[in-house]
């Protein structure tokens, strides 16, 4: 897929405020720091995209943005973020799951983990919530640019999955540092929005 455009839309505290869309869309989530911003950037080579997805106040925010005028990008809050209260935390983590569970024209969540760590439970946890809660999701591992040091911790995480699932989710190995896997994880979403307007023809 060439990314022709790439625009902020508008962002949202409430899932419920979200406007209705017969447009295709993605989410994507992680812990903060995880990478998602440069990641989001590196994707749609557009960097105001992640400069606006990081100014305080959006980052607690559904950020949506509107790609090649036929699918949605949206960016949500990161969890996991420490120097926020338990409290609050817990409100964005409700309010993301909300949107999870409720937003019809969500096509697939990806979930970003980094490679450069061992596996971390807040990770594992949030990916057991979306599996029991039916989410459709992917996972990204983060930052490998230099893969052969980051392999173990892949191999560790995949190794987690498989003690709940028989078999892996799919997943994308990215660096927005040499932009591995940007054609990878593109082709994917336009193989998705295929399928969305073949889906969506069919229901008129
Ligand atoms: N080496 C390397 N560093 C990265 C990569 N992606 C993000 N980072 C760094 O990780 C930190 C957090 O990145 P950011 O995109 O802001 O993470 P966010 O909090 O998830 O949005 C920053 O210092 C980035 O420069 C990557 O692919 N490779
Ligand atoms: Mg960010």
């Amino acid at each position: 897929m060439i990314i022709k455009s790439a625009e902020y839309l508008a962002s949202y505290v409430d899932w419920k405020k979200c406007p209705e869309s017969r447009l295709p869309e993605y989410a994507f989530i992680g812990r903060s720091n995880v990478g998602k911003s440069s990641l989001i950037n590196m994707l749609t080579g557009h960097g105001k995209l992640a400069k606006v997805s990081n100014t305080p106040g959006k980052t607690q925010c559904i950020n949506y943005f509107l790609i090649n005028e036929n699918w949605h990008l949206v960016d949500l809050p990161g969890y996991g973020f420490a120097k926020v209260s338990q409290k609050s935390r817990d409100k964005w983590l409700d309010m993301t799951k909300a949107y999870m569970r409720n937003r019809k024209n969500l096509v697939y969540v990806f979930q970003l983990i980094d490679s450069r760590i061992p596996p971390q439970k807040i990770d594992l946890d949030f990916m057991m919530w979306m599996a029991e809660n039916g989410i459709p999701f992917v996972t990204i591992f983060t930052k490998n640019d230099k893969p052969s040091k980051n392999r173990p911790n892949i191999e560790a995480f995949e190794k987690e999955m498989l003690k709940f699932w028989e078999e892996l989710p799919l997943s994308f190995i990215t660096s927005a540092t040499t932009a591995m896997g940007r054609d990878e994880v593109l082709g994917f979403i336009d193989e998705m929005n295929r399928a969305f307007e073949d889906n969506f023809q069919k229901m008129q």
